[in-house]
């Protein structure tokens, strides 16, 4: 009896779902290492940079949001218990260049997230950063300092 394979069957050639099984992950994580390591950075126009640079410098406190974003709720919050009287806040997911400011944003301080906080022109970070500032009570005597209390 001649027990060799017939290799026409299912078992010894890999079938569409191996090849996608593998070949798909594998796909990928290759696409993702080639846009990290060649792709070009975005561009940001001058006029969505000057634009965002202006909102920095000219506010004693500015926080670039979205409406939706629970970590932006929670500065919000923050800065109303403190007693903030002059915050210029502006949802992004609102305004109209608010996906190009956001590309100015993480140009110009290196952080894409949203709450993206400054106080007197200074980067401060995220909700978790202006929160640890509170908890180091270093949160108020900034914003006295910027003149927003
Ligand atoms: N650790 C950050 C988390 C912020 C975060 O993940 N924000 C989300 C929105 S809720 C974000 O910016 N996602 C990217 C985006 O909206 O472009 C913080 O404390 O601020």
């Amino acid at each position: 009896m001649d027990a060799t394979k017939d290799p026409s069957s299912s078992s010894s050639s890999p079938t569409l779902f191996t090849i996608l099984f593998y070949a798909l992950p594998l796909f990928m994580v290759l696409k993702s290492l080639y846009t990290y390591f060649f792709s070009s950075p975005k561009m940001v126009s001058p006029a969505a940079l000057s634009k965002a640079q202006a909102l920095i410098d000219s506010n004693k406190v500015f926080v670039a949001s979205k409406s939706y974003c629970p970590y932006c709720k929670a500065t919000k919050n923050l800065l109303n218990q403190v007693g903030v009287r002059t915050a210029t806040i502006i949802e992004l997911n609102e305004t109209e260049d608010g996906a190009e400011i956001q590309d100015a944003l993480e140009q110009i301080t290196g952080q894409r997230t949203v709450p993206n906080i400054f106080i007197s022109g200074k980067h401060i970070g995220g909700n978790s950063d202006i929160q640890s500032l509170n908890s180091r009570d270093q949160l108020v005597p900034a914003l006295q300092a910027a003149g927003a209390l």
